[in-house]
């Protein structure tokens, strides 16, 4: 692959540390003390060189890096000081990047499986991969009259932008079925498209300038690292920092006030917060005439069925503590709330964020520096989406794609009928590990005449593939990112040659449709060659060069560059609802079967066999199914575990370290107990995330329950994995 354009900025370090000290971008000798070079390394004819390198995780951080690459070899990664969102510095995940790139786990050639799940495989050419691929799709096509039997799931393995080729390659062939929707955040988009008409958050760097924050089912210190920092400058500042959470996590450790509340009852909290905002006389009613409709009725709503003792009861929350926190809330400004992921994870997940958006609106948070309701933001992801934008091919049969719901993938690629589903491309997804009912997601696999998973790792989903594809990691490989929640924008500079035979997945797509186009001329559009780096070029349109201040793609060379405006949302009152309001009161809502005000609807109940929630928020050593699995990570912890609270471990005669069986009518994990007071004692806690070698997978125990909103803004409700119920024994 080409490097030709990283030239003018590569730093070739030649001799002794004083030579260094002049070079470098940013340079500085500091640069090279915390290099993780010794001088003796930088010796005679040894080559140094510094590549810019973004994260591309499906995270709040997506972070800019600075790769050091020594003689071809990364030997470092850091934070990049240019973005004053990174600072400087990764998370723990971040810096193992050294170690995941050469870990020898690395799937590094092609391999054909002989029977799913036997673990008998069989190293392949490329060419062979591709011809047993592209015979499978076209002897489908030919069987079925549409490529429809060919189904695609991908999601979050990896964001860069260019990555959305991935869903270009399956258009290319024709029309094919889709897993639709997002596991991750829908019901809370819903519910703010519903209130705002789109989200959009402020720049997260702007929490410095709140006087109260309420952390609202979120959890920075392990899933937004680098916030903490702007938490913690809020807090120097004289901010006071509120985390309600059913477990005391970290970044409720660092709080100025925890509140410990019954999962799902959140909305309780904030209605029965409104009521006393409402009694009391502290909402802004001059915002609310302007910027509102629906206030009237949303009052009306909680003067006859709001009360305080309530809210209290069904929260679990002493009244005094929530007429504190409403008084507080209500009267220091700006005010600003930090709706988390986890806590829309409900079957009334969607309707909870509507009533915490609610408080921002009636107190008058919304548009202000230091206020809001910050849920995410996808102001900054106008791209061209050049990778994925290919055309079908001419008579490749069907009508058009096929979605079927991401958040219960078994049941229905089980369930799909004319055509039924025949071959899964699977790529940046692990199904067998992130998925509910992994029992009917592995059903679903069995079924299948072929199945083809690219990645990095042999991971549970890999297992159960028939032919996996090696794919290249970041270092290795060009792209942009950006970020669903800061507003920086980042070049991922190729820093080294692919690993092994490892391959980018838009050169797999490439390479498979000239040999697809070789068996069957005209059977897919997808090029057939390109360089990678102008793929990444054609991904940048006039918007985007716009809203950052650049004038061409290859400037971001220099350093990550931030969004010249719009930091404030919605500082212009300019809401995206049909009604160009705040709406408290949404027909859009309604039209999708929900009530038109931020209601209170009932959270799920346990029952007398599975009497307890379990609920399996993200974990701090991984990003889901990864780099738990890698060595620097497995030697902080190798084991995963149950949270348990005493007075709940007492009652099932559980001690600290026992062997617990968890379980419910559709599966059972066995894992250590630990007995914890920061655990809510209306829930068990486990962390989901996949361990090499070991036999955990929280998500056979999580049924496909879906979340009450997320269809409009996703084509799929989201999933309400916190509301899994089970039943716990000691074995
Ligand atoms: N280290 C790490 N970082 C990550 C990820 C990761 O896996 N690991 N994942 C990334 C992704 S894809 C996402 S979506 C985000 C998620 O980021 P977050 O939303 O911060 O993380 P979660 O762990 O999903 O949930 C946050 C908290 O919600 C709480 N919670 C659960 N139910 C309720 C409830 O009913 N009410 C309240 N108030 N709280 C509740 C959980 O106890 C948990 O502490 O993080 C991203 N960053
Ligand atoms: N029980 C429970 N389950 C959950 C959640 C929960 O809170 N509780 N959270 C859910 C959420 S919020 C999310 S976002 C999902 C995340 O689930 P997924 O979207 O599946 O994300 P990951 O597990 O991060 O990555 C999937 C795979 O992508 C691979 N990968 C990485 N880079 C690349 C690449 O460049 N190309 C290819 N082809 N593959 C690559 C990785 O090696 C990994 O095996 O999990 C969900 N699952
Ligand atoms: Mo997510």
């Amino acid at each position: 692959m080409k490097q030709k354009s990283l030239v003018s900025r590569r730093t070739f370090l030649k001799g002794a540390a004083a030579t260094v000290a002049t070079v470098s971008f940013g340079g500085t000798f500091l640069d090279f003390l915390f290099s993780g070079l010794s001088p003796a390394v930088a010796a005679e004819n040894s080559t140094v060189e510094l590549f810019r390198s973004a994260c591309p995780r499906n995270c709040y951080d997506t972070c800019a890096i600075l790769s050091t690459v020594q003689d071809g070899v990364l030997k470092k990664v850091a934070g990049d000081p240019a973005s004053t969102y990174t600072r400087g510095r990764l998370c723990a995940k971040g810096f193992s990047y050294t170690r995941s790139v050469y870990s020898p786990d690395r799937i590094k050639y092609p391999m054909r499986q002989i029977g799913r799940g036997s673990g008998n495989w069989q190293r392949i050419s490329w060419d062979e991969a591709y011809t047993e691929i592209a015979q499978n799709m076209l002897r489908l096509k030919r069987e079925y009259g549409s490529t429809l039997p060919i189904c695609l799931n991908k999601y979050s393995g990896n964001f860069d932008i260019m990555h959305y080729g991935i869903e270009g390659m399956l258009t290319s062939i024709g029309n094919t079925t889709r897993a639709t929707g997002t596991p991750c955040w829908p019901a809370g988009i819903d519910a703010q498209t519903f209130d705002f008409g789109t989200i959009v958050c402020n720049d997260p760097e702007d929490i410095v300038n709140s006087k109260y924050l309420i952390i609202w089912g979120a959890n920075p210190a392990w899933c937004s690292v680098h916030s903490m920092y702007f938490v913690k400058a809020a807090q120097q500042r004289g901010c006071k920092v509120v985390v309600i959470d059913p477990i005391l996590t970290q970044t409720a450790s660092k709080a100025d006030l925890y509140i410990q509340i019954k999962s799902s009852t959140d909305g309780a909290l904030a209605l029965g917060m409104a009521r006393y905002i409402l009694d009391h006389n502290l909402y802004d009613g001059e915002w609310l005439a302007k910027n509102s409709k629906g206030a009237e009725e949303f009052f009306s709503y909680l003067n006859n069925n709001i009360t305080l003792e309530w809210a209290a009861e069904k929260t679990g929350i002493p009244q005094h503590i929530i007429e504190m926190l409403a008084r507080e809330y209500a009267t220091t400004k700006p005010a600003n709330i930090w709706i988390g992921y986890g806590m829309q994870r409900h079957t009334n997940g969607g309707q909870n964020v509507r009533a915490i958006d609610a408080l921002a609106a009636i107190t008058g948070n919304i548009g202000k520096s230091g206020g809001g309701a910050q849920y995410a933001q996808l102001e900054t992801w106008g791209f061209k989406y050049h990778a994925m934008s290919q055309t079908k091919p001419a008579n490749s049969g069907g009508k058009e794609d096929r979605a079927i719901n991401i958040n219960n993938f078994g049941a229905e690629v089980l369930n799909a009928q004319d055509p039924p589903i025949k071959m899964l491309w699977i790529a940046c997804r692990g199904p067998m590990t992130q998925d509910p009912e992994t029992a009917v997601v592995k059903k679903a696999f069995e079924g299948m005449d072929l199945v083809v998973t690219a990645d990095l790792y042999m991971t549970p989903t890999v297992e159960m593939s028939d032919i996996v594809l090696p794919v290249t990691t970041a270092f290795e490989t060009p792209g942009v990112n950006v970020s669903y929640w800061h507003y920086w924008l980042s070049l991922n500079e190729q820093a080294i040659k692919p690993m092994y035979e490892s391959k980018n997945d838009i050169t797999i797509a490439m390479e498979l449709s000239a040999k697809l186009n070789e068996l069957e001329q005209g059977s897919c559009t997808f090029p057939t060659s390109g360089d990678l780096q102008e793929w990444v070029g054609k991904e940048f349109s006039e918007g985007i060069y716009k809203q950052f201040g650049i004038q061409d793609w290859q400037q971001l060379k220099k350093g990550p560059v931030k969004a010249k405006g719009g930091l404030i949302a919605w500082q212009d009152s300019k809401f995206k609802t049909p009604s160009g309001k705040y709406e408290l009161w949404s027909t859009e809502a309604e039209k999708y079967g929900h009530f038109p005000l931020p209601v209170y609807v009932e959270e799920m109940q346990s029952t007398e066999k599975y009497p307890l929630r379990c609920i399996t928020p993200h974990w701090k050593l991984s990003i889901h199914s990864q780099f738990q699995n890698l060595d620097w990570m497995a030697a902080v912890n190798n084991e995963p575990h149950i949270e348990i609270h005493p007075k709940v471990a007492a009652k099932y005669h559980i001690k600290d370290n026992d062997s617990v069986k968890m379980f419910n009518d559709i599966g059972y994990i066995m894992l250590p107990a630990k007995i914890t007071e920061t655990v809510s004692p209306d829930v068990v806690a486990v962390y989901e995330t996949w361990y090499k070698n070991k036999k955990f997978n929280v998500n056979y125990t999580v049924k496909a329950i879906p979340a009450d909103m997320g269809k409009k803004a996703t084509g799929a409700p989201g999933i309400a994995f916190h509301d899994n119920f089970v039943a716990i024994q000691k074995v």
